[in-house]
């Protein structure tokens, strides 16, 4: 239904398809929905499929757009994020009013949003950078969404976006994050978990199938068995489903068909970026997207695939086939564990940085439904912040510490196994290591203070007093105290 005449209580700008999407999810939910895209034939075509599941105000121009909003008007961006972003949020500001609020629901980098929440704000109107998770299935259906922005902003726009949110056990998967930046930063992050959990899912995959030599079919029974226990998790169970698939064309398994070069659009290349900016070791987010780029550098794996490197000696699996499906099982679990754990990480190190105070419950909470990396071991992940709420790393809560008990000798096997079979688990063998790193007495670090020291006079401390001290390595090779 449209009205031209009735006030929207939100409005949707750009309307492909996860602002089409996410606009009849508002007027499913019996909210009235003033839309706006720049070329107006997706106006029209979403009306025309869609305008009977609720109260749609079209507009052709965004000075209409803007008239047919109730105040303080809420406008959600929905544009290809970047420069088309910069420019609705222009046109916005200035056909809106004071105390307007203007919402980003696009793929931001967070650094765009805390300029553009200084910039709005400046101009008398509120921006909240808001990030949307779930796809095109939960724009329409129910995203797990995590606004920034000013508080005041959230007063107002909360109850609208909890109508919209998905929804687990009565709780809504929204809340408010934190300042300016913040939501934009936990969903990059979020997407970064996203990248870890695909790719530990990915080589789950190629150890049962190019070390156990199982088909695909086969292996889609396996992840659905794993779906119901400790794994149980949206990822898990698409994964299940496209190995399940059959190409339509050939009959051949689907997965055998699809070029194995795999795609990104850049969140996951941020969350490593500002992990490496901020000190934050977030090994397996950062080699799975390594392990994208490498999945599509073409020429190279073409040069290797013709012979040009030596392979060594590759030893056959000798366990019992359950025995290594159990344990790469228990591999998959750990090396998800320490991305989560590396992901919380990070998001306590931005949170301190940009003094968002994000409280890692809500992460808890509201990703439990309605996004990619919905999974049920997010309620125990809610537990052991609740259980200790400056948790030094997630996997020292005593839950997840008991659980490693179970892991850890079957993730070393598995570890073991893939380099004797020779087949690449950069994310399974990199989080062990990283695991191993912080639970070693000593670290190979010492030694390159020492190196330092050397080349560089960059000094180093002792174990055994304070201070900062140098070694005269080209003279006499005395020891001076520098503080
Ligand atoms: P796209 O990212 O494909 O963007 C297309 C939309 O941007 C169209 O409405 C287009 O209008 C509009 N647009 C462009 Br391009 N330049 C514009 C400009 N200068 N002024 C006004 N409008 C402009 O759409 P999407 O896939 O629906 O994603 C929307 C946002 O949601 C993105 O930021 C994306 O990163 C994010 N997101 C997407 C997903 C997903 O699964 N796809 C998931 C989560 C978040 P036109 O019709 O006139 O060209």
């Amino acid at each position: 239904m449209t009205d031209k005449n009735e006030l929207a209580q939100i409005g949707v700008v750009g309307l492909a398809v996860m602002g089409s999407n996410l606009a009849r999810n508002f007027a499913r939910n019996g909210n009235t929905v003033a839309v706006y895209n720049r070329s107006p034939e997706k106006t029209h075509a979403l009306i025309e499929a869609h305008g009977e599941e609720g109260n749609f105000v079209p507009s052709e121009t965004i000075e209409d757009f803007v008239a047919s909003l109730e105040r303080p008007r809420k406008a959600i961006i929905m544009v290809k994020a970047g420069k088309a972003t910069d420019a609705v949020i222009d046109q916005l500001a200035e056909a809106m009013d004071d105390g307007d609020i203007i919402i980003d629901g696009g793929n931001a980098l967070f650094t765009d949003t805390i300029r553009r929440e200084k910039d709005v704000a400046a101009r008398g109107k509120h921006f909240v950078g808001a990030g949307i998770s779930g796809g095109e299935e939960g724009a329409l259906n129910g995203p797990a969404i995590m606004p920034g922005g000013p508080k005041e902003s959230w007063e107002t726009l909360g109850p609208i976006l909890e109508s919209i949110a998905a929804n687990v056990d009565g709780t809504p998967c929204v809340t408010h994050i934190g300042a300016d930046g913040a939501g934009h930063f936990v969903k990059m992050v979020h997407n970064g978990i996203e990248y870890a959990d695909m790719q530990v899912i990915g080589e789950a995959y190629q150890l049962l199938r190019y070390g156990a030599g199982m088909e695909p079919a086969e292996i889609a029974e396996v992840f659905r068995e794993w779906n119901s226990g400790d794994l149980d998790s949206y990822l898990i169970e698409i994964t299940a489903e496209v190995l399940a698939q059959k190409d339509p064309e050939t009959g051949a398994p689907l997965v055998d068909v699809i070029v194995d070069a795999a795609g990104q659009k850049g969140t996951g290349r941020w969350t490593a970026i500002n992990g490496l900016e901020l000190g934050v070791p977030i090994t397996g987010i950062a080699e799975s997207v390594f392990a994208r780029a490498l999945s599509s550098s073409t020429a190279q794996r073409n040069a290797a695939q013709e012979g040009q490197l030596p392979a060594g000696t590759i030893k056959a699996l000798d366990v019992d086939k359950a025995e290594f499906i159990e344990d790469v099982r228990r591999a998959l679990y750990a090396a998800k564990l320490i991305a989560y754990s590396q992901g919380f990480d990070e998001i306590k190190a931005g949170s301190e940085e940009f003094g968002w105070d994000v409280d890692p419950r809500d992460l808890a909470t509201i990703w439990r439904g309605g996004c990619i990396i919905r999974a049920k071991f997010l309620d125990r992940i809610r537990a052991a912040y609740d259980n200790n709420a400056d948790l030094p790393a997630l996997i020292l809560d005593p839950y997840f510490k008991g659980e490693l008990e179970d892991l850890i000798d079957p993730w070393r096997r598995v570890v073991v196994a893939a380099t004797q079979l020779g087949l690449p688990a950069p994310v399974f063998a990199s989080s062990l290591s990283y695991y191993d790193s912080l639970r070693a007495e000593r670290l190979p670090a010492a030694l390159i203070q020492g190196q330092r020291d050397f080349f560089g006079a960059h000094t180093f401390k002792r174990t055994d007093k304070p201070g900062t001290f140098h070694i005269e390595w080209s003279g006499d090779r005395s020891l001076t105290q520098t503080d």
